[in-house]
């Protein structure tokens, strides 16, 4: 394997995809398309009952050769390995990396000093779906013996993007006579909203935090408390009303929460690779034991593919790639994600975190500054929503964005109209037409041939050469979620290694948060704090007033 965490330039391919890059680089799609009638079939794959077409990205099968060899010189394939064995991949907070732990099936083994961590995985599922059976059938009973009908999960980052992102994805799979929410944010009007129409005797909150100590979260746990506690009128209605998701069982136990009803994880699982872990309580509770572990074995299902297929034929990997190429020899900075499944609305949001949190790294794992740039910004909407807002700019902008398109052959919600064609049919359409026309634009000819006027030609012309990826699967089903939530995953894996960084650590996260803390006694009673610049000390004296 190559040593770990070094500049990728030093790998032989970097120097040979910058040659290639200069060979082929004016090469536009509309050359590429024209020069291979079988392009559109030769460069897609299909794995893990998810298909790829990736042949509107500006490569060859030559640049797929070369980035396959950039893998190999990386040592991706010991990576995987390593990852998991449980070696401690996560090395700047020296922990193991096992997400993929999570969802191997039961009577399967891994060994982690001496422990099988699949047989905790496993009993820790089976605690969740005995509670979430009896919540969902009416057995757990509230303080004054009403039935649950409210989840309220209170969590924030990987503690809330995965289960809110989960929740609305298997909506269609989920209890509709139940309410579910989500609270995330320190700001009071997240809690406010969340609770003004809810009956606190039917209302269970779910507290997720790792580590049980996160101030957003213990704020919101704590005003739900007090919430609860004016509406049921005695401490002993806390055991009814509250569990938690945590690794943390002393700081669980004195919130009052009984310990009993605490649903644990291990420190081998990130934050944002969290959602299929007991953080995914809320999603349990909402789409039943049943579905949530087809969710898992989808999980489970792109594992495997990840880790054994070879790399022409492998999404997660090919993806990654593809990023690497886009971003380190195409210079582009951003990739939007555009799912035409409205149930897939936070899928972005939730692709913001696992991406970014990850791999927006400056320093790689042999703790130099890198030397190539690292990870891209995500960013998305569903369509055809954005169509009509921000893809003006992704068609005709200065900036060149490649996207990554997702639909699914089976719609949810068949509303077949008046006439052919339906709703699903038009969706499609436009999914269909709007990366071709990044793919190909239109030539002033073209435009010209309309019989536009000659002084608004330029306006129209579409540049085109816009690169993309389309990723289709037959329906939105909890398994599918399940795979397209680990091809992501193992994308980012595939661009951290690659790039040399730590994808599982956050540093960056930390010093805004320390610095909030600095500043609050000022603000709350205007305690002096040494050392304040006179921008924070003249914003915190206008929020005093
Ligand atoms: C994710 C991060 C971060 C974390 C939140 C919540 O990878 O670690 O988003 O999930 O800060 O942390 P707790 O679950 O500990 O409250």
């Amino acid at each position: 394997m190559t040593e770990r965490g070094t500049s990728p330039r030093t790998a032989p391919a970097w120097d040979l995809l910058t040659q290639h890059v200069a060979d082929i680089g004016g090469t536009t799609l509309r050359e590429f398309f024209a020069a291979d009638g079988d392009r559109g079939t030769a460069l897609a794959v299909e794995g893990s009952g998810l298909y790829l077409d990736y042949s509107k990205q500006r490569v060859t099968a030559d640049t797929v050769d070369l980035l396959c060899q950039l893998a190999d010189e990386r040592g991706l394939r010991d990576y995987f390995a390593a990852m998991a064995s449980g070696e401690h991949i996560n090395v700047t907070e020296n922990r193991a990396v096992l997400h993929v732990a999570l969802r191997m099936p039961k009577g399967t083994a891994l060994m982690v000093d001496g422990v099988d961590v699949v047989a905790q995985v496993h009993e820790v599922l089976d605690h969740m779906a005995a509670f979430a059976d009896s919540v969902r059938e009416g057995a757990w009973r509230g303080h004054t013996g009403k039935a649950i009908k409210n989840i309220v999960n209170i969590g924030i980052g990987g503690s809330d993007l995965g289960p809110v992102m989960a929740y609305e994805a298997l909506k269609h799979y989920s209890r509709r006579d139940m309410t579910f929410r989500f609270v995330s944010n320190v700001d009071g009007t997240d809690f406010a909203e969340a609770v003004v129409d809810l009956d606190a005797e039917e209302t269970l909150f779910v507290v997720s935090s790792k580590t049980f100590t996160t101030q957003e979260t213990m704020t919101n746990a704590h005003s739900a408390r007090s919430w609860a506690l004016a509406r049921l009128g005695s401490e002993d209605a806390v055991a009814k009303h509250f569990v938690a998701v945590s690794t943390n069982a002393n700081a669980v136990a004195s919130f009052g929460i009984d310990t009993a009803n605490m649903f644990g994880f291990w420190d081998w699982v990130g934050g944002r690779y969290s959602m299929d872990s007991a953080i995914g309580l809320s999603t349990m509770l909402a789409v039943g034991p049943g579905n949530f572990h087809a969710m898992l074995a989808g999980f489970h299902e792109m594992d495997e593919h990840a880790r054994t297929a070879p790399w022409r034929q492998n999404l997660p990997v090919l993806m990654g790639l593809l990023n690497v190429w886009n971003r380190n020899f195409l210079g582009t900075s951003s990739v939007a994600v555009l799912p035409y499944e409205q149930y897939l609305k936070r899928f972005p949001a939730y692709l913001q975190q696992l991406t970014m949190e990850s791999n927006g790294k400056s320093v790689r794992l042999d703790g130099q500054l890198v030397d190539t740039e690292t990870g891209a910004v995500f960013w998305g909407e569903p369509g055809t929503n954005g169509q009509h807002s921000f893809y003006q700019l992704i068609h005709q902008g200065t900036t060149v964005i490649p996207s990554d398109f997702l639909f699914f052959r089976t719609p949810l919600n068949p509303l077949p109209a008046a006439d052919a064609p339906d709703h699903h049919d038009l969706l499609i359409a436009n999914v269909i037409a709007q990366s071709a026309a990044l793919a190909f634009g239109k030539t002033a000819e073209e435009v010209a041939a309309e019989g536009v006027a000659p002084e608004i030609v330029p306006a129209k012309v579409m540049p085109g050469n816009r690169p993309s990826n389309t990723v289709v699967a037959e329906v939105l089903d909890p398994r599918t979620l399940g795979r397209l939530v680990a091809l992501y995953e193992h994308s980012v894996f595939t661009q951290g290694v690659i790039w040399g960084i730590d994808s599982f650590d956050q540093w960056g996260v930390e010093l805004g948060k320390i610095m909030a803390k600095r500043v609050t006694p000022l603000l709350v009673d205007g305690t002096e704090v040494p050392g304040l610049d006179s921008s924070t000390i003249a914003l915190a004296a206008r929020y005093r007033g």
